[in-house]
Formats: structure tokens, C-alpha cells, sequence
């Protein structure tokens, strides 16, 4: 006869889950907590990496390698909650990469999803799909997956800029295929300009079809963008979770100007903080002009100009401005909504 006291109960279970594991299988009530938790645990930590800090590094790269031999003379920025990863965020990498004069990072193509925060630096260009556009500090600029891409640098001074890609998100659907060029440049079939003026004024080709899920306008020049932002508070007050925020839209469908990664800036008025706010999306911020901090659980990070930081989905936060404060933001908020999974909550 079987005796039925609890510890008796305890160890044929766990003899029952040993008999299991053989066969590949596992029993559920075992895991179901951590595979359906009640609200996501914060991935990764919230971190800044300051440019003080991240330039000099940047520059001594330069002594070691060219961008050649590199291919892409990157630094890239590691999330300290998730070593090894090479994440910034649980879907998001991101890097600083530097360009020499006269240096070219040569032609190739991949299935990831890139974007450019220009940093700092002038004269510098990127070649996609058959066209150059020139970067200056602010500009956002998109490499759409699986399109032939390089950068070359015709002006004097080092070109920096923050590369922000897909990665981890291709990783997770084993989705990555590259290609290098036979060349050092792939092919420019069109004039500097051509898409900004064709996509990029409110106006569109009559007749144009979208071949692709990103935007037709691959630099989006922060002049423009700055113009817009300080127009903003001249109509009313910013919102109080988020700032005068903006997202960069594809001019075809209204949607954002990429599939796989939202982008994102907004302007906080000297003075002002945001109330407490999360949202579903880790976060990857670039301070580009004025200063604050920000306050994530209890934690203050300061900020200053071409400073990278991060803060993790879910995670409760407020932004401060004690200049008037530019941020462009990336994450995988546009996924996320795609997939209906997108939430945000205002305190
Ligand atoms: C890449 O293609 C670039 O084209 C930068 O500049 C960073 C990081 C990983 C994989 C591809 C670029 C990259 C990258």
C-alpha cells in the first residue's frame, strides 16, 4: 500500500520529472510562473556611457586599425546587465563608429536593420542602395535591411556617429544573412538629394510604390527636425509624461520610418520634468543638445551632449531638463505594437 505524506508526494515528483527529461519533455506547473510572469522583469540595467569617456577610446581605435581593415571600426556598447550579449538593450544593439578622412568602410549588405545618429563631425557620407548622403551631427539616417551600403569621408576632421541596429531581434528569428560586395564601393545611381527631394518635402511621386517597409527618405537632416521640435512649444504646453515627442514617419504610409526599430526624438524645455512613465520597450537614448538627468527607480544618471544611455522596459523613469533638451530615442516599440504588444503606463 502507498503512503501518502507530503514529502512522499514531493520525491515521486521529482523522480517523475527525472523520468522526463530523457524524453524531452517537461512538465509545465514546474515553469509556468517564469514563462507567464505576471509583468516583465526589467531586461539588462539602466546605464550611460558618457562620450567623455567613450571618445578617447574611440580615437586610440584609430591608431590600432583603419576602417578598412575593420570593415567597421566600431566600438560597441554593452549593456553591464547582460555581458557578453553584445546588447545595449534586450532587442537593440548599438556602437560608436568612427570614419577618418580619406578612409572608406567598405561595401556589404545584411538582413539587419541599421540607423545612424550622427554624432559629431562633417563631410562624412553613406551610400545606400545607389545613393550618398552627407552627415552632419543630428541627422538620422537609415540602412534598410538587406541593402548594399558604405561610407567614405571626403572632409578633415573624424567622423563619429552612433550605429543602432536590429540585431538581436534577426538573431531571435536565426533570420541573419550577409553579403560582401566585390568592391570597395557598391554603385551610386543617383544624385545627393534625390530622395530627400522626392520623399522628404510633403510631396511624392505620383504614382510611387513602396518596395520596401521603410521609408523612401533615408536622412532625416536635424536642421529640419530642430526647426520643427522648437516650433512646437510656441503652440502649447508639452506633454507631461513624454515632452514634446515626435517619431520619424515614412512619408508613404504615415507609419514609422522603420519596421523593426522606432525612432524617436523630443524636446524638453529648460525646466522641465516628466512625470513618472514605462512603457513595454527598453530604450536606447542619445542626448544631443542641453542637459538633465534622469531618474530611473531611485537612480540618477546625469547626462551631457553626445551621451548614450539606457533605460530597460518596464522600468518607472522621469526625464529632467536643465537646459533645453534634445533626446533621440530608438527601441523596438514599433515590433512590439505590430505584434499587439506594446503597453505604457503614466503614473
Ligand atoms: C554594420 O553594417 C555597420 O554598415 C555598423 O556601418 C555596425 C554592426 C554589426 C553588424 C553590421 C555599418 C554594424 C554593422
Amino acid at each position: 500500500m502507498t503512503t501518502n505524506t507530503a514529502t512522499d508526494v514531493m520525491s515521486r515528483r521529482d523522480a517523475f520529472y527525472r523520468e522526463l527529461q530523457p524524453h524531452a519533455m517537461a512538465a509545465l506547473w514546474t515553469r509556468l510562473r517564469k514563462l507567464i510572469p505576471s509583468e516583465p522583469t526589467p531586461a539588462g540595467e539602466a546605464h550611460c556611457w558618457s562620450y567623455g569617456t567613450t571618445r578617447p577610446y574611440l580615437m586610440e581605435s584609430a591608431t590600432l586599425i583603419s576602417a578598412e581593415e575593420a570593415e567597421r571600426r566600431v566600438l560597441l556598447m554593452e549593456n553591464p546587465g547582460l555581458p557578453g550579449s553584445s546588447r545595449i538593450t534586450n532587442t537593440m544593439y548599438a556602437g560608436l563608429q568612427l570614419i577618418l578622412p580619406g578612409e572608406v568602410a567598405p561595401a556589404h549588405r545584411h538582413t539587419q536593420s541599421a540607423l545612424r545618429f550622427i554624432i559629431e563631425g562633417s563631410g562624412a557620407y553613406t551610400a545606400v542602395d545607389g545613393e550618398k548622403t552627407y552627415m552632419e551631427p543630428g541627422d538620422f539616417v537609415i540602412t534598410p535591411a538587406w541593402t548594399w551600403h558604405h561610407h567614405g569621408h571626403d572632409g578633415d576632421t573624424p567622423m563619429v556617429w552612433l550605429d543602432g541596429l536590429d540585431i538581436p531581434v534577426v538573431s531571435f528569428f536565426n533570420g541573419g544573412f550577409r553579403e560582401e560586395f566585390e568592391s570597395e564601393a557598391s554603385p551610386v545611381t543617383r544624385p545627393v538629394g534625390d530622395a530627400l527631394a522626392r520623399y522628404g518635402t510633403g510631396l511624392m511621386p505620383v504614382g510611387h510604390r513602396s518596395s520596401t517597409m521603410n521609408s523612401p527618405v533615408f536622412n532625416y537632416p536635424y536642421a529640419r527636425t530642430r526647426e520643427a521640435l522648437f516650433a512646437l512649444p510656441r503652440a502649447g504646453a508639452p506633454d507631461p509624461h513624454t515632452g514634446y515627442l515626435m517619431r520619424y514617419t515614412n512619408p508613404v504610409d504615415g507609419g514609422w520610418a522603420m519596421p523593426t526599430i522606432a525612432t524617436m526624438i523630443r524636446l524638453l524645455p529648460s525646466g522641465f520634468a516628466t512625470l513618472p512613465y514605462r512603457a513595454t520597450d527598453s530604450t536606447v537614448f542619445v542626448c544631443v543638445e542641453g542637459g538633465g538627468h534622469v531618474m530611473v527607480s531611485n537612480r540618477r544618471i546625469d547626462f551631457a551632449p553626445h551621451d548614450v544611455f539606457v533605460v530597460p522596459g518596464w522600468c518607472r523613469y522621469t526625464l529632467h531638463a536643465s537646459q533645453d533638451l534634445v533626446l533621440f530615442a530608438y527601441s523596438d516599440r514599433v515590433a512590439q505594437e505590430k505584434l499587439g504588444l506594446f503597453r505604457e503606463q503614466r503614473f
